[in-house]
């Protein structure tokens, strides 16, 4: 079975497959992103951590129809475009575009392109191409693993006034209220129409990320805690405390519809301060 293909950056890490961001390093050289501690790769499955990009659907398949989970684009590979260093910095281009395999499940001719810039700041920009003559409708995500001491002793802040939805409510509505979201058990939320910034402050690696986003309005927070990580076969029994995933893009009500030829801009900026 062929292996994954990797492209190595002085501060950071792509698969090929699904332009996978795997690594981000601040100057510092500590990781940012999330590796699974029992990490499974394969051709075809996502790599679990680092920044899986979730196109077309956001979740379980939509239809009903046993498609993959998150969408097929993080499942297949991408061709390479860019590749560039330049004094410590390191910039990746990456494009997909609809083939037989992908209209079998998702009918529509379309283009990604994702283009990841690894330098004091790390940015994923994503560019989303009707290239359909009739209008379809997509979510995208950066499903962001960002690495922590203990999740436990993290904060959120940022989402005071934010409406969501609890997936572990059966997605039902409701609004932030407090300035601060802290983890005591499994967290999976769901929150839209979000212009706001998030921070991240982690007590025990000692540092503050601050995740930004343009034209993603959803920002989907979850950790799988300690029950439904033991369900993950690609997660270490204690994996949950090390990470916090803070995950920016349109899904849900900021699912976007594009007409023919349209493209939509999405991206997210990733920076840690001690
Ligand atoms: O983004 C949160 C979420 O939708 C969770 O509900 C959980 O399913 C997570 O994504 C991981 O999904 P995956 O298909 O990568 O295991």
């Amino acid at each position: 079975m062929s292996e994954l293909a990797f492209i190595q950056l002085p501060r950071g890490e792509v698969c090929l497959q699904g332009a996978h961001a795997t690594k981000w390093r601040t100057e510092d050289g500590r990781d940012v992103l999330f590796a699974s501690s029992k990490p499974r790769s394969a051709v075809g499955t996502p790599i679990r951590g680092g920044v899986p990009l979730v196109f077309p659907w956001f979740g379980d398949d939509p239809e009903g129809r046993g498609r993959p989970a998150h969408g097929f684009a993080r499942r297949v590979p991408w061709r390479l475009d860019q590749a560039q260093t330049d004094l410590g910095k390191g910039r990746i281009v990456m494009t997909l575009g609809d083939e037989a395999a992908s209209r079998a499940i998702w009918p529509h001719a379309f283009a990604l392109r994702a283009q990841l810039d690894f330098g004091v700041e790390f940015s994923i920009a994503l560019t989303v191409t009707n290239q359909d003559r009739v209008p379809f409708r997509f979510e995208a995500l950066f499903h962001t693993y960002l690495a922590v001491g203990d999740a436990r002793k993290c904060e959120v802040r940022g989402l005071r006034g934010v409406r969501y939805y609890d997936k572990l409510a059966g997605n039902m509505g409701a609004t932030q209220t407090d300035e601060l979201l802290r983890f005591a058990g499994e967290c999976d939320r769901t929150y839209v129409k979000n212009e706001s910034a998030c921070t991240l402050f982690d007590p025990v690696l000692q540092r503050t990320l601050t995740v930004r986003q343009e034209n993603a309005p959803s920002t989907v927070v979850w950790n799988p805690w300690i029950e439904k990580t033991k369900r993950l076969s690609d997660l270490g029994a204690d994996d949950w405390q090390r990470f916090v995933c803070i995950e920016s893009g349109c899904v849900m009500d900021d699912a976007v519809t594009l007409a023919p030829g349209a493209s939509h801009h999405l991206c997210v900026r990733i920076t840690s301060s001690n």
